[in-house]
């Protein structure tokens, strides 16, 4: 099953955002098979970052993401890498449409809530910098067990 790295950023964990930004993922169907709160040391940020190195911001990319605590998960489901891009929304909030997490609750690119992988081999990169295989856990949902 399709598997992608999603990450609430020190503005969504500074502004509470972390159980809506869950909500809408498993209300959507998609399963959590991984999730911890984290600070970001600057070499994994040079690395989690390293596509965007000759970028002129990404010094302040770098400074923005290991400047507090992020919530990193990991997310499974059909189709989960290109429909949670669509659930975040547009990269820059201004772009970004009613009804999405940017569009919802961001104002501007550099502080824009939310990381996604964009693409089946940057998921699994990133899976593999942020979790531990044990870190993860799949599973099936019970059916007349004792949660019911
Ligand atoms: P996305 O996160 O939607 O995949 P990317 O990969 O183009 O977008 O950019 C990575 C991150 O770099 C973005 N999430 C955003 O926070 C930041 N970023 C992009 N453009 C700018 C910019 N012009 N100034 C500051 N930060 C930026």
């Amino acid at each position: 099953m399709e598997k992608t790295f999603l990450m609430v950023k020190p503005d969504g964990v500074q502004r509470g955002l972390i159980g809506e930004i869950v909500n809408r993922f498993e209300s959507k169907g998609y399963q959590l098979v991984g999730g911890k709160l984290m600070t970001i040391s600057q070499e994994l940020a040079e690395q989690h970052y390293g596509e965007h190195k000759e970028r002129p911001f990404f010094g302040e990319l770098v400074d923005f993401i290991t400047s507090g605590p992020v919530f990193a998960m990991v997310w499974e489901g059909e189709n989960v890498i290109s429909t949670a891009r669509l659930m975040m929304g547009a990269t820059n909030p201004k772009e970004s449409a009613p009804g999405t997490i940017r569009g919802d609750f961001a104002v501007t690119v550099a502080k824009n809530i939310i990381h996604g992988s964009d693409s089946p081999e940057s998921a699994e990169r990133e899976i593999g910098l942020f979790f531990k295989e044990e870190e993860l856990s799949s599973y099936e949902k019970a059916v007349n067990s004792w949660i019911n």
